[in-house]
Parts: structure tokens; C-alpha cells; sequence
């Protein structure tokens, strides 16, 4: 019977003034006001299709085609948005405190664009615009091509609109019904790894199922094993993916008071992640918004 967590400005500043050791985990709500759209929820939706069906790599082995376009529509997307007021708060807390490290499952390069210093900047899932093999071990990054290839444009962004969520729930069923071909794009047609030539191109992002990047977690770890942690911001994630969500815990092991910044309340979905239920500080809203005024 823990009471609320607080959203007094002032208490998070004394908590924030003294902290020397602070760790920001985010997700795609810290890009929403950039207009990008976030996984869960009535945002994560494209097509006809769930976000989280597609970024699966059973999906690409499927069809390809399909999960290429919706990746290209994403890099487009991303190059268009630009980093928000909440991007460029978190760059300005990495530059003075040195002991700050921002962990981001998200994969569109507006932190990099918000010039958050790159050693703390702690990318868990990749990045749009880094290009693996599906077969060896070839990566190219940074590749800002748009579209990354000819059959890869967005046509129109009309066809791209999000979709209302019973439209998606049956076109997901039909998609993922082995017997429905749904075959988008011939995947001989798409590009191919120059170093094996066999391999399918893919984004360098982490589908579910794939391991994190390990040099990155040995980064993390390294960084978390050296002191305690005076506080852990929650910025914009469900927290409810792993091992991303671990670090809440980890973070609290180590001392950290948890600040939790999202349009949500802790009664839905949100509420549900339960490591985010006991937070000492909750600033609902928009993570563009908030993150300017109590990190100032
Ligand atoms: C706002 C806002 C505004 C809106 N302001 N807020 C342990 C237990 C159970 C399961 C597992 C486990 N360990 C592993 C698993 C399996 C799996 C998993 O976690 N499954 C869960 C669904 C339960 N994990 C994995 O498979 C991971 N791999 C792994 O563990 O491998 C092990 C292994 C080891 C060795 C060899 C092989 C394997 C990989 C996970 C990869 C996740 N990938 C994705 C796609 C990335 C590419 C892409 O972008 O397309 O990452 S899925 C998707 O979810 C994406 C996101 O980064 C991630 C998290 O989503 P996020 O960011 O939290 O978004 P939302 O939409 O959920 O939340 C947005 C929030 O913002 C909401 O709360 C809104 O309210 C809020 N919001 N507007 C502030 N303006």
C-alpha cells in the first residue's frame, strides 16, 4: 500500500539537483510529438497491420516485401519528423552531467539529430538507418537513402494512414493465416547483400526474438555496475518489452528513486507494467512538454 507517486515539480528537482548518477530509459512516445507513431495503443498500427506482427523476423521470412514497406515507410517518416523539445532536454542534461546515460529502444535517429552526446546514448534496438544481411554478418550504417530502393517508395501517404484497430485485427488474422497470400513485393526483386549475395538486406533494427546488441548491454552494464544510481527516468514506454524493461529494476536496485514521464496515468496499460507502479514522481503528459520543464 505504497502512496501515489508525486508530480510536484519542485520535489523532483531537490531529487534531481542531488542526483549524480541518473539513467533515462525511453520509447516511442518520447517521438510522438515529432510525429512518429508509437507501438501499443491506438498509434501502432500501420496498413492493415500491428507494428509488433511485422517487426518479427518470422514476418520478414514470410514476406519481405511487406515488412520492407513498412520499414521504409518508417525511415521516410523519420528523416521528415524532427527531434522534439524532449530530445534536446535530455542532450542538454547529458552535457552536464556526465554520469547520465540515455537507453532508447527507439530506432529513429532523432536523439542522434538532437546531437545527444554519442557515448551516452545507448541505442537497444538498432536503428532504421543501419542496413544488416538477414544471412552473414554484413552491416552498413547510417544509410539515409529514401527510398532505400526503387520498389521501396511510399507511393502515397494516404495509402499508409492509420487504420481503425477492427480493420487491423482482422487483416493481421488474414496475414498471418498461412493459407492467405499476401505476397507484396517478389522477393527476388528486393535488394540482395553485396558481401554474400544470397542474403536479403534487412533493417538493423531488433525484431522480437533477436538478442540486443551485445557490445551496447556490455556498455550498460559496465556503466550500471560502477556506482550506485541516484534516479531512473521512464520516458514514454509501456515498459513492457525485454530485456529494455529490466533496467526499471535494475535501476531501483541500485537506489534510484523512478520518474515516470507519459501521456498515461498508471491505471491502464501502463499501471499494468508493474515496475512502473510504485514510481516515486508520475508527470503525465506529453514527454516534449514535460521533460523541458523539469529538467531545466
Ligand atoms: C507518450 C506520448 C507522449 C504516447 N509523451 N508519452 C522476459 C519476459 C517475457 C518476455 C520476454 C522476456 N525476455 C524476452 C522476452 C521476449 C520479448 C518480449 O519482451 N516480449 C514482450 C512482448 C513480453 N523480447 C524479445 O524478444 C527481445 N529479445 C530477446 O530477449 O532476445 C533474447 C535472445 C538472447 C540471445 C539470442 C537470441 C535471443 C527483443 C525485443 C525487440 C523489440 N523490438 C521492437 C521493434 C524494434 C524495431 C522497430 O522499431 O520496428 O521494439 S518491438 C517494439 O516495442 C519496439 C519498441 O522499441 C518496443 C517498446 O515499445 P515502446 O517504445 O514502449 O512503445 P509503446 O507503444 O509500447 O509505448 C509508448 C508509450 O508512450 C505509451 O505508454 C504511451 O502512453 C506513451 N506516449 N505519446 C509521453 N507524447
Amino acid at each position: 500500500n505504497r502512496r501515489a507517486p508525486s508530480s510536484d515539480v519542485s520535489k523532483f528537482h531537490e531529487v534531481l539537483t542531488s542526483s549524480k548518477r541518473i539513467m533515462a530509459l525511453c520509447g516511442a512516445g518520447l517521438s510522438a510529438a515529432s510525429g512518429l507513431g508509437t507501438f501499443r495503443g491506438a498509434g501502432g498500427m500501420w496498413r492493415n497491420h500491428r507494428a509488433t506482427s511485422l517487426a518479427t523476423p518470422e514476418a520478414f521470412e514470410k514476406d519481405p516485401g511487406l515488412v520492407w514497406l513498412f520499414y521504409s515507410y518508417r525511415r521516410h517518416k523519420a528523416l521528415q519528423a524532427k527531434p522534439n523539445a524532449g530530445h534536446y532536454a535530455l542532450t542538454e542534461l547529458s552535457k552536464k552531467l556526465p554520469d547520465f546515460i540515455t537507453l532508447t529502444q527507439n530506432v529513429d535517429g532523432l536523439s542522434q539529430r538532437a546531437e545527444h552526446p554519442r557515448e551516452q546514448l545507448k541505442l537497444l534496438h538498432g536503428s532504421v538507418f543501419d542496413i544488416k544481411c538477414f544471412s552473414c554478418d554484413r552491416i552498413e550504417l547510417n544509410n539515409y537513402d529514401d527510398p532505400f530502393h526503387p520498389l521501396l517508395a511510399i507511393e502515397s501517404e494516404e495509402d499508409d494512414r492509420l487504420v481503425p484497430a477492427e480493420n487491423t485485427v482482422r487483416a493481421t488474422a488474414a496475414y498471418m493465416d498461412p493459407n492467405v497470400n499476401t505476397t507484396t513485393i517478389n522477393p527476388d526483386d528486393l535488394p540482395h547483400c553485396p558481401k554474400c549475395k544470397t542474403g536479403l538486406l534487412r533493417p538493423g533494427v531488433v525484431w522480437f526474438g533477436e538478442a540486443l546488441p551485445e557490445d551496447t548491454l556490455g556498455e550498460i552494464d559496465e556503466w550500471i555496475k560502477q556506482d550506485k544510481i541516484d534516479l531512473i527516468l521512464v520516458i514514454g514506454t509501456t515498459a513492457t518489452v525485454w530485456p529494455a524493461a529490466g533496467y526499471v529494476e535494475e535501476a531501483k536496485r541500485k537506489g534510484a528513486r523512478v520518474a515516470v514521464i507519459n501521456m498515461d496515468g498508471l491505471d491502464g496499460e501502463l499501471g499494468a507494467a508493474s515496475n512502473l507502479r510504485n514510481g516515486d514522481f508520475l508527470f503525465q503528459g506529453d514527454a516534449a512538454k514535460i521533460l523541458p520543464e523539469i529538467l531545466k
